[in-house]
């Protein structure tokens, strides 16, 4: 028998993930059109600009069943008007799936919203830990003036619907109000 030599590789400090199954992916501002309530403080924004980032560490291929996905998201420090860069925000496809989230570095909001778009908010810092249940949407959102850097675990059959988060959007928005996050109920 032989030892196999670890290939795959989780930065503890970081999160960043390397490997065979390691990919990258990014979000620019000009791809979360329609994401921001503030329309003319986006269209006066660089396009170009990166509002977040995803490594995911995918072993077995979207879909299948049984299997776990890993991940680091990094969303950059950032505001559209008084809103801050957030990610786009989905229900899984699978709506039962579950997901683990935690805070590795920088502060932000998970928000959580529910098919009957109840919302809830959890602060995510540093070694915060967040079960999302199924049937919830979730949207990180960086308050901080620095990266927010969050591990997640989920499902590789989970799958991801943004459809009805491009469509109603959430019920609430992380707007900053004299320096300071604050929760706020839109419709
Ligand atoms: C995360 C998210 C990641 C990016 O890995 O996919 O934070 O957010 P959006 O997918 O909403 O753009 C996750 O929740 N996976 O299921
Ligand atoms: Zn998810």
């Amino acid at each position: 028998m032989t030892m196999k030599k670890a290939t795959e590789r989780y930065d503890l400090q970081t999160g960043e993930l390397s490997g065979e199954y390691a990919s990258h992916s990014r979000k620019k501002l000009s791809q979360l059109k329609g994401v921001f309530a503030d329309g003319t403080a986006f269209a006066a924004m660089d396009g170009e600009q990166l509002v977040y980032e995803v490594s995911a560490h995918m072993a077995v291929k979207e879909g299948t069943p049984g299997g776990l996905f890993f991940g680091t998201s990094t969303i950059h420090p950032g505001r559209v008007g008084n809103e801050y860069f957030m990610t786009k925000g989905h229900f899984h496809n699978k709506r039962e799936c579950a997901e683990y989230y935690w805070g590795i570095s920088g502060e932000g909001v998970l928000l959580l919203m529910d098919e009957n778009r109840r919302c809830t908010a959890e602060q995510v810092q540093p070694g915060s830990l967040h079960y999302i249940g199924g049937y919830l949407a979730h949207r990180l959102i960086n308050t901080g003036e620095s990266d927010l850097v969050v591990g997640a675990c989920w499902g590789s059959d989970a799958g991801h619907d943004y459809g009805s988060i491009e469509t109603a959007g959430f019920s609430a928005r992380v707007l900053c109000e004299n320096g300071k996050a604050v929760l706020k109920e839109s419709h």
